[in-house]
């Protein structure tokens, strides 16, 4: 069942449920080689959400900036493959939303602890920002805040549950978004954590 969220944006709850065993595995692969690590913003704080990456290209910020790198900093190794089960599942819930034609070549992966958060921000380190993003959430519930191209508009609260697929494409794309602190709670399958994956055309 699709739900519209904003113009572009469409929820589909628990679309990734039947696939949980999958990209679980698929994070801990990329993960062994890529570990999930607290990057450092340009301002110089660390990242309360840790991070690692999977496709051609990673997000990265440190000192100097935020941008995409073929290499993981940390490793000096490019970032593991894309797991063809994230790739499958972000194509096909482009599809679904309406945008057909997703290829995906960047996979961020988020890792929440209770308390960590994203404060609001846009997502503009994409060189096409044509192209939507595909997120999927796992494990711990979080409160999403979405709101809009101004970092002024008012902002709604969403909840993001374990298995939903939300496609962020169209304006929405651009709109200023973040996490609110994690609650802490305990998740049968991954405890006291929330995953979040976004797939990205990022080069
Ligand atoms: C998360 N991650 O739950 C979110 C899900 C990030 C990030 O925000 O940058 O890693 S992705 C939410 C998103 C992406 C692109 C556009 C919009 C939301 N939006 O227009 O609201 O860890
Ligand atoms: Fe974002």
């Amino acid at each position: 069942a699709r739900e519209g969220l904003g113009p572009g944006a469409v929820a589909l709850r628990g679309w990734a449920l039947a696939l949980v065993p999958a990209l679980l595995s698929a994070v801990d692969q990329v993960a062994e080689a890529a570990p999930f690590r607290h990057m450092v913003t340009p301002g110089g704080f660390e990242m309360s959400v840790a991070m690692t990456n999977c496709g051609a290209a990673g997000w990265v910020t440190d000192r100097h900036g935020y941008r995409y790198a073929a290499d993981d900093p940390m490793t000096g190794r490019p970032w593991p493959a894309m797991p063809g089960v994230l790739r499958d599942l972000a194509q096909a819930a482009a599809e679904e939303a309406g945008y057909p034609g997703f290829h995906p070549d960047a996979c961020l992966v988020n890792r929440y602890e209770p308390g960590a958060r994203l404060t609001l921000h846009q997502d503009r380190d994409e060189r096409d920002r044509g192209h939507p993003i595909v997120s999927v959430s796992l494990g711990l519930s979080a409160t999403f805040q979405f709101g809009g191209l101004k970092r002024t508009d008012p902002v709604r609260r969403i909840p993001l549950a374990h298995g939903d697929v939300v496609v962020w494409g169209g304006p929405s794309r651009l709109f200023h978004h973040g996490i609110l602190p994690l609650k802490d709670g305990a998740h049968p399958l991954l405890g006291a954590r929330r995953l979040n994956l976004t797939l990205r055309r990022a080069l």
